[in-house]
Parts: C-alpha cells; sequence; structure tokens
C-alpha cells in the first residue's frame, strides 16, 4: 500500500526535477513529472542497489534511455543518496560523484555532475551515457548479455555470484528509432530474462502527440519479437507497478516489456499532456500550479521534506547495503573455494590483464606474398582469446569475412549464456551498442563488420568514446581494394570521420606483424575505445630485419624503410595496405639514388600523442617533399603533407572491378608514387 511517505518522496522527484529546469532555464521537466512514480517503484521496492558501493559487481543496473528526462535520474541519485565512485579510471582521481542538493541547482551548467544528459563516468550511479534516443536500451541488451555471461562463467552451486537484472526506462523516440528495434529483436531471440524495458507509454513526443508519427501496436510488436510484455494503465498506480515488477521478475525465459500509461508534465495545469511539457521549462506560474496540484509549498524550491532521506535509506538503503554484504561474504568464501575463478573476477573488476596475457601472440615471417590483415588479426585474436577468458565479441553476421570468430570458445545463446561468440545478425548498430554494454559491465568486446557499415556503428563508436570505455571495434575490407563489391562497399570518408572522434584510437595495420603490436595496444587500452582497421586482400609481410620493427605501431608512426647516406629528399607517408606501394617506390627510388624515406602511420591518434621531438624526428620539419597514399578521401592529411607535398588518395566513391584493375585505375601503383615523388621533390627545391 502508498503511505504518504511515498507519496511525499514522489513529489520529492517531480519538484527537484520542475525546479532544476526552471533554474537553468533549459531541460526537461515533463518526463520526469510523469514517470516520478516509475522510478520510484523501481529503485525504492526493487532495485538492489548499495548506495554506497556503486561498483558493487552484482548491483541491479537503472537506465534511463530516454537520457533527456536527466533529471529524473539525477533526483533519485541524490535523494538515494549515491556515494563518490572510487573507480579505476587511469587518468581521473574517481570515476563518478555524487550527486549533492547543490548539484542539482547547477543542472546543466559548466563542470557540473548534472549535465544536460546522463554522462557514465562523471556522475556516480549513472550506468551509462544516454541521450541519442535508442542507445540506452541498445546498450543495455548488451549489459544483460553481460549480466549472463558473468553467471554462467562465474556462478558455482551455492554461491549465485551474478544474478543482477538491468531495468531501463525508455520513450517513444527510443522505440522509433532502429536501433531500439535491432536492439529488441536480439534480446528476444537471446531470450534475456534479466532484462526489463519500461516504456513511457505518454502519447507525446518532441514536436507534438505520437499520433501524427506512431501507430503501430508496441505491445503486439514486442510479443512477436518474444518478449514478455505488461501493461500499466496509470503510472501513479504503484501497486499495479510493483505487479508488473514482480512478472518481470518471475519470468525466467525472455525479456519483458511493461508499457506503463502516463502524462507528460503530470499535474500541470495547461502543459500537461502536451509536447510543451517536453523540452522546456514550465515558467513560474506553471510551476507553481503544479505544486499546488501536489499539495506542495508553492514558495519552497529544492525542498526536500523531512523523513524523504531517511525514508529511502530504509528502503533502497536498508536492502541493498545487507544483499551487498551477504554478497561480500559469500565472495569471501568464494576466494577460498575457487581461487582461480577469483583471481579472473578481480582481473574482471579492476580492469586489469591476466598475467602472460600476451603469450601466445604470433609473430609472422616476412613473406612477399603475405597474408590479409584481417586474417593475421583474427589469429592475434584468437591467441589472445586463450589467456583473456572474457574477450568475447562477435560480428554482424560477417565471421567468415571479419576472420573474428573465436575457436573452441562456444556460441553465445539462450541455452548457452557462457559462451564467447556472440552472433549479432545483420544488426550492426544493435551490435555496437551491445558492445558498449558489455564494456560498461568490465569485460572485453569487440565487435566486427565491413568498413563501410561503420558508419552503422558511428553512434556507439561516438558513445563508446564519449564513455571512455574499451570497446574494439574490427572493420575488414578497409579500402577499394575489396574489388569487385564496388562503390557502395568500397569505404572512403569513414577512416576520416573516425578519425574525428575525441579519444578514439583508430588503426590500420600495414601487414601481419603491425596486426600483432595493434592488439597489444588494444588490449592495454583501459579507457578509450579502438578502431582496428584491416585489408580483405593479402599484404606482405615486411622483412623486419631489413626493415624497423613493427613495435614502432605503439607511437603511432614510425620509420619503416630509411633513406641511406643522408637526409631524406622525400617523405613517403601511408597506412594500411598503402604501405607496401610506398616500399616497393622506396626501392625503386634509392635505384635511382634518390633518398626517401617511408613513414608507417597506423594511427594518427597515438602519434599526436608522442612528444615533439619524436613527431619532428619523424616527420622533420625542414623536409617539405612529402607524399601521403591512403586509398581513402584525403580529409585530414594535408596536416603531414604539408602545402608543398601531394596527396594520393580517393576523390570519388570507386568503382566495382577486380583489384588488378582498380589500383591502376585510381593510381595506387608504385610507378605513381615514384611519379609524385619526383614531382614533390622538384617542387619542393
Ligand atoms: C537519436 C535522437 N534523435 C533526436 C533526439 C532529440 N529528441 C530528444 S527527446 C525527443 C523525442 C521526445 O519524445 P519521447 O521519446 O516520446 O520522449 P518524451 O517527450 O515522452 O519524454 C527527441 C526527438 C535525440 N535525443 N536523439
Amino acid at each position: 500500500m502508498a503511505t504518504d511517505l511515498d507519496q511525499l518522496s514522489i513529489n520529492t522527484i517531480r519538484t527537484l526535477s520542475m525546479d532544476a529546469v526552471q533554474a537553468a532555464n533549459s531541460g526537461h521537466p515533463g518526463t520526469p513529472m510523469g514517470l516520478a512514480p516509475v522510478a520510484y517503484g523501481i529503485w525504492q521496492w526493487n532495485l538492489r542497489y548499495d548506495p554506497d558501493a556503486p561498483l558493487w559487481p552484482n548491483r541491479d543496473r537503472f537506465v534511463l534511455s530516454n537520457g533527456h528526462a536527466s533529471m529524473l535520474l539525477y533526483s533519485m541519485l541524490h535523494l538515494v543518496g549515491i556515494k563518490d565512485v572510487d573507480g579505476n579510471h587511469p587518468r581521473q582521481e574517481r570515476d563518478g560523484l555524487a550527486v549533492s542538493l547543490d548539484d542539482i541547482k547547477h543542472f546543466r551548467q559548466l563542470g557540473s555532475r548534472t549535465p544536460g544528459h546522463p554522462e557514465y563516468r562523471l556522475t556516480a550511479g549513472v550506468e551509462s551515457t544516454t541521450g541519442p534516443l535508442g542507445q540506452g536500451v541498445a546498450t543495455s541488451v548488451g549489459m544483460a548479455a553481460a549480466g549472463r555471461w558473468l553467471a554462467a562463467r562465474f556462478n558455482r552451486p551455492g554461491f549465485d555470484l551474478f544474478d543482477y537484472r538491468v531495468y531501463v526506462l525508455c520513450s517513444d523516440g527510443d522505440l522509433m528509432e532502429g536501433v531500439g528495434s535491432e536492439a529488441a529483436s536480439l534480446a528476444g531471440h537471446l531470450r534475456l530474462p534479466n532484462l526489463c524495458w519500461i516504456y513511457d507509454n505518454n502519447r507525446v513526443s518532441l514536436a507534438g502527440p505520437t499520433e501524427v508519427t506512431f501507430s503501430e501496436d508496441v505491445a503486439a510488436r514486442f510479443r512477436a519479437y518474444g518478449w514478455n510484455v505488461a501493461h500499466v494503465a496509470d503510472a501513479n498506480d504503484l501497486e499495479a507497478l510493483q505487479r508488473a515488477f514482480e512478472t518481470f521478475q518471475r519470468t525466467t525465459d525472455r525479456p519483458t516489456l511493461i508499457v506503463v500509461d502516463s502524462h507528460i508534465g503530470y499535474g500541470a495545469p495547461t502543459k500537461q499532456d502536451t509536447f510543451r511539457a517536453h523540452g522546456e521549462p514550465l515558467g513560474e506560474d506553471e510551476v507553481r500550479a503544479a505544486k499546488r496540484a501536489y499539495g506542495w509549498p508553492e514558495d519552497a524550491h529544492f525542498l526536500v521534506p523531512d523523513g524523504v532521506y531517511e525514508h529511502f535509506q530504509a528502503g533502497v538503503g536498508a536492502r541493498g547495503r545487507e544483499l551487498r554484504a551477504a554478497w561480500d561474504t559469500k565472495f569471501q568464501d568464494y576466494h577460498a573455494e575457487f581461487p582461480e575463478l577469483t583471481e579472473q573476477l578481480d582481473d574482471i573488476i579492476g580492469g586489469t590483464l591476466p598475467d602472460g596475457w600476451d603469450r601466445d601472440l604470433p609473430s609472422f615471417p616476412a613473406d612477399a606474398k603475405g597474408i590479409a590483415t584481417r586474417d593475421s588479426a583474427g589469429a592475434v585474436l584468437n591467441a589472445l582469446a586463450k589467456n583473456v577468458p572474457w574477450l568475447l565479441g562477435g560480428s554482424a553476421d560477417l565471421d567468415p569475412s571479419t576472420k573474428t570468430f573465436l575457436a573452441e570458445a562456444g556460441d553465445f545463446a539462450a541455452d548457452n549464456p557462457g559462451g564467447r561468440n556472440v552472433h549479432f545478425g545483420v544488426r550492426e548498430h544493435g551490435m555496437s551498442a551491445f558492445v558498449n554494454g558489455l564494456a560498461v559491465s568490465k569485460l572485453r568486446p569487440y565487435g566486427a563488420t565491413f568498413l563501410i557499415f561503420s558508419d552503422y556503428a558511428k553512434p556507439a563508436i561516438r558513445l563508446s568514446a564519449l564513455m571512455e570505455i574499451p570497446s574494439t571495434f574490427i572493420f575488414t575490407h578497409d579500402s577499394i581494394g575489396l574489388g569487385e563489391d564496388g562503390p557502395t562497399h568500397q569505404p572512403i570518408e569513414q577512416l576520416a570521420s573516425l578519425r574525428a572522434v575525441p579519444g578514439l584510437v583508430t588503426i590500420r595495420p600495414a601487414d601481419a606483424n603491425e596486426a600483432v603490436e595493434a592488439w597489444r595496444v588494444i588490449m592495454q587500452l583501459r579507457d578509450r575505445p579502438a578502431v582496428l582497421v584491416l585489408t580483405r586482400q593479402a599484404v606482405p609481410t615486411f622483412d623486419r630485419s631489413v626493415y624497423a620493427s613493427a613495435t614502432g605501431l605503439a607511437r603511432g608512426a614510425y620509420v619503416l624503410a630509411e633513406a641511406d647516406g643522408g637526409e631524406p629528399e622525400v617523405l613517403l607517408l601511408a597506412t594500411g595496405s598503402e604501405v607496401q606501394l610506398c616500399v616497393t617506390a622506396y626501392e625503386q627510388l634509392k635505384n635511382e639514388g634518390i633518398r626517401a624515406r617511408v613513414v608507417s602511420m597506423p594511427s594518427w591518434e597515438l602519434f599526436e600523442e608522442q612528444d615533439q621531438a619524436y613527431r619532428d624526428a619523424v616527420l622533420p620539419p625542414g623536409i617539405a617533399a612529402r607524399v601521403s597514399v591512403e586509398q581513402a578521401a584525403t580529409m585530414g592529411w594535408d596536416r603531414y603533407v604539408g602545402p608543398r607535398g601531394q596527396m594520393i588518395g580517393m576523390r570519388s566513391f570507386g568503382a566495382s572491378a577486380p583489384i588488378k584493375d582498380l589500383l591502376p585505375h585510381f593510381g595506387f601503383t608504385p610507378e605513381h608514387v615514384v611519379t609524385v615523388a619526383k614531382a614533390v621533390i622538384a617542387r619542393a627545391q
């Protein structure tokens, strides 16, 4: 039965949200007002969460996928009293700070912990960055899958270490977005029973009523996906809500969608049920009137009535503390019985790699015919997977092409949740967000597809960089070199776009040994995602006794082949499959007595992070004759090539033809590199 304290707490959530938006003169008040009882019911009566230990590994997760309603989350985090997160962020002291009342008063202000949309690792208790609609729900599928995986791997009779659930609030926008559909389809297929989406069916979106845009039967759609669907006809009916949550908790064979009919701007006399309650402050008069409707003192701002904090402590706080303490004891006993598994868990929780993680990394002998980097990288991935049991992932229906299947690691499936090969199906958007969900769950995940379809993965890649998590995205078929599939499949502008993402490390190895070093770098990243860009076609494995060691990759760019007998006359810069063109051109130039230097530049980002002395040593400022070679848009290369150099790149979408015809057609031959090199040398003099 709902008590006065329940109602008081719910209205506190509402009024804090309204006041914060009003003070900021910006934000989204209506959804927190409508959903306050739902958030309250989840946290106070269901969530297994210790406010003192926001990183407790078996905590239930709460994700606000409709991130615009951030004040709903901040109000909850504040009232529940979630403490600072002492995480293991390599570059920051803390992994998220508690939300004080003062932070709520500084909603959306510079440097606050209460930004416009919730940001992972900034605010304690935020499980995932949300705001781009659809991403939160899609990420939650990976979080739920991680829970299932951890349970399968680590639970033992009498030791249910992992049985956490993932609760997700979402809105019309989340379910209109395609990524939401991909994610729901996949979650239904995987029959994830620990996943619950609560759909805010308020019939209003940003620009108007949803009858203008969204008329499908959502419940029927989710049933067809294989979900369990419950309906709550009134968001204020706490008992009906609780029955629905209990239905979810009892369901063991599929995910649950709870459709909750709610009123956006609940209690606001002129704005309730209209889009005007969605994304702008209500206005002082409307706020006062809404407070009146709640029986709230109209002149009070940021009021937390007596007893409300204590009420949350007695509810979610007491339950969470008890559960966590019991778990800690259990984990100690587990340690005694299963020391090896405990060691693995310690690494997972701490974000560290196990001893010997790189001991099976291969080394590839020189080979003129060579091997595609998708193949060499696939071999490296499998060598790593042997020693890092929580390295897992898959592709969007492209395993035979991306070479990302893990041998003898089993398939992740409803009836085998401990498997490590995730079959994402043709769902790149969903896959990439799922990968982020695994990463925020501390596993080491990857997702793979063709580089051209990185565009379909991009929103999640961007969020992984913003969240500072070590997701790895593997993109093969990385250039026009893929041949006959033609311009629809030939990536042109994708590299430039990936290189523009702050924090993301993009690596395009030139040969098999650079692929080894690329993975060595990627595995050691703890707080940033990586993109690994690989060829479909074979590339020669360079003779490293003649050319420099591939370990130079770790510095982003390195001198692969040095000019003999004095300062280079020309610098040849390239990545990936084009490095071989520069090496052949270098040999030809050498035969003609021209001093060239080949710089392999697999990762611009890593190179930019080197000190000036190293960068100047690789690219001496005094040498203006420079040529870049990359089968992609040239955007960005001008930074390295300078005003007197020349870029050999792509200015069209490519063409459908065998690679042997494409390369000369677009100027990717050693002869063309030689010609251009001579021209820039002449120009530079
Ligand atoms: C991918 C994406 N597109 C557009 C937006 C801008 N936007 C924010 S909320 C919203 C729609 C709001 O409607 P709904 O999802 O029903 O949320 P409610 O108003 O009910 O809270 C839009 C279009 C966004 N945040 N993300």
